[in-house]
């Protein structure tokens, strides 16, 4: 199996680059926004909390993250390998989702970070929400709070990769097609490794 984590603050590119790697790459596409919007639009009671925190920008409770995480990896046995999108956001996520690994007898090759200025990610967020509808695209105090919950609680989660050397940090900013040639060669490094 073949497991990535592609990492960022919020805009950084993890929703787009992974649309592109998981066509090339056959992984399967484990996205915790995703799923939490799809319990959203569910109306499950799940949803309706994780929309409360969601639109004030801010993580939602670390056990709810992991129950949709474990539930996810048990409905994909069959998976070549899985690539996580915005998971884990805490290191209590990392060590859960090692664990969760472990069990299944595999493990994270690497963690790739993207690398985009906050300037940048502001921008690409409120240029979103004229189009995507989400409601934490729409106002800029609610995109600064998701950039500060990144900083505060988000942003060690690298290091906690960086000490068993599965850290790799590539520049975010450029065009779709520019990011994406750089993580395919960082992905094959750590496919060969
Ligand atoms: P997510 O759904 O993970 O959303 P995100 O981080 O905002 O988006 P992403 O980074 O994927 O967006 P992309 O750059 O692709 O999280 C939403 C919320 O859910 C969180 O705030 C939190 O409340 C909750 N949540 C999710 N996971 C959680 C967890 N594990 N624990 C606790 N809470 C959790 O796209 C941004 C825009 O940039 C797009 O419009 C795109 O077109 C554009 N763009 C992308 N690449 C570009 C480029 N190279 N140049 C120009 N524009 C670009």
């Amino acid at each position: 199996m073949f497991n990535l984590i592609l990492f960022g603050p919020p805009g950084s590119g993890k929703g787009t680059q992974s649309e592109k790697l998981i066509a090339k790459y056959g992984l399967k596409h484990l996205s915790t926004g995703d799923l939490l919007r799809s319990e959203i639009a569910g109306h499950t009671a799940l949803g309706i909390e994780a929309k409360k925190m969601m639109d004030k920008g801010q993580l939602v409770p670390d056990e709810v993250v992991i129950g949709m995480i474990s539930s996810a990896l048990d409905a994909n046995p069959q998976s070549k390998g899985f690539l996580f999108d915005g998971f884990p956001r805490t290191v209590a996520q990392a060590e859960a989702l090692d664990e969760l690994l472990k069990q299944k007898g595999t493990q994270i090759n690497a963690m790739i970070s993207l690398l985009v200025s906050e300037e940048e990610l502001i921008k690409r967020l409120i240029n979103r929400g004229l189009t995507s509808g989400r409601s934490d695209d729409i106002n800029e105090e609610v995109i600064r709070a998701r950039i500060a919950e990144y900083r505060n609680k988000t942003s060690v989660v690298a290091d906690y990769y960086k000490q068993f050397d599965k850290l790799a940090a590539i520049e975010g900013e450029g065009t779709i097609d520019e990011i994406f040639d750089a993580l395919q060669k960082e992905i094959e490094v750590h496919m060969e490794a």
